[in-house]
């Protein structure tokens, strides 16, 4: 017999993966019964693997209510949303996908700071909506080629980012719990130190109670009143009431976000400004890239079925 997967977010697959994981697995999808919690009840000694996202809560109480439950896949690079630390207390792999999406993602990052310093988003509401007169020309903007950027968490998707900066001639540090020896990049020893020296502040941290508003007031007054904050991270990272104020006092230059703190809500108060560029958490929805994940999360699922072992297994964390 196939063994039991339960599917918890109910976004759809691309066609040939749900093929190859229907052929693999009998799937439980708990929003097609008329009570999803009924489902999984009904089908909690049998469920083995674990379908989630990045975006998906996966609590231990969940968890828990899978006595059998051997492998968590999740599609997306930051795991956040999983209880990881009480799944590998029960002897539960997790898995992620990474690195498929580390370009989408950095590209992301670029059209945020070229959208916010080049304001590329009010200029189109100026053409659109016909204010575009010799009369009233468009306020300047500010260059963004030379300029000093500071990325916070240099792993796969933060270097990505780096590396993008190249073509831009900019100078470049980063932050990270310890420096790298394996890039050409000068590291800051502190967030404040880093968000000082720069004009433009990229976060591409991991999430969760680590980085919990590590993006502070006295991190937002040292970027200061041109600086720019870019965040493809996670909303977390950043204390978003305390992004909001700065930027209506004119304490920060600006801000492009792709993240927020209570996804899908956004403060009305980000939402009022012009200076800044929001996005629904899309930096790695592109149908290329948004393939490769779903792919690479059924290749997980599988090679559990098939081996016993993910081919993306999240580290112990402790
Ligand atoms: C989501 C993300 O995963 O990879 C991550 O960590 O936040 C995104 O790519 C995506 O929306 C699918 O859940």
């Amino acid at each position: 017999p196939k063994p039991t997967l339960l599917q918890q977010f109910n976004f759809p697959l691309p066609e040939q993966g749900q093929a190859r994981l229907e052929q693999a697995f009998t799937i439980i999808r708990p929003w097609e019964a008329a009570d999803a919690d009924a489902a999984i009840q009904q089908h909690r000694d049998s469920i083995t693997v674990l379908l989630s996202s990045a975006l998906t809560s996966t609590p231990a109480e969940l968890i828990d209510r899978l006595p059998n439950l051997r492998a968590i896949c999740s599609v997306g690079v930051g795991y956040d949303s999983i209880d990881v630390l009480h799944a590998q207390g029960k002897g539960i792999q997790v898995s992620n996908t990474p690195d498929v999406l580390n370009d989408c993602v950095a590209d992301m990052a670029w059209a945020l700071i070229l959208g916010t310093a080049r304001n590329i988003a009010p200029a189109d509401r100026y053409v659109r909506s016909s204010q575009w007169s010799m009369q009233n020309m468009f306020p300047l903007s500010n260059k963004v080629t030379g300029k000093k950027l500071g990325i916070v968490g240099l792993g796969r998707v933060g270097q990505a980012i780096a590396e993008r900066a190249a073509g831009f001639k900019m100078q470049l540090r980063y932050h990270n719990r310890k420096a790298r020896g394996d890039v050409p990049w000068e590291y800051a020893g502190s967030l404040l130190e880093l968000a000082s020296w720069a004009d433009i502040l990229v976060l591409a941290t991991v999430g969760g109670a680590a980085t919990r508003h590590l993006v502070d007031r006295p991190v937002l007054d040292a970027l200061g009143p041109q600086g720019i904050l870019v965040n493809i991270a996670r909303g977390s990272v950043v204390d978003e009431a305390a992004l909001a104020l700065a930027l209506q006092e004119g304490r920060l230059g600006a801000a492009g976000l792709d993240v927020f703190e209570a996804e899908p809500h956004v403060p009305d108060a980000l939402k009022s400004l012009d200076n800044v560029l929001l996005q629904p958490h899309v930096a790695s929805a592109t149908v290329e890239t948004r393939r490769d994940m779903f792919n690479l999360l059924v290749d997980n699922a599988i090679a559990f079925a098939q081996t016993g072992k993910v081919i993306n297994l999240v580290p112990p964390l402790r």
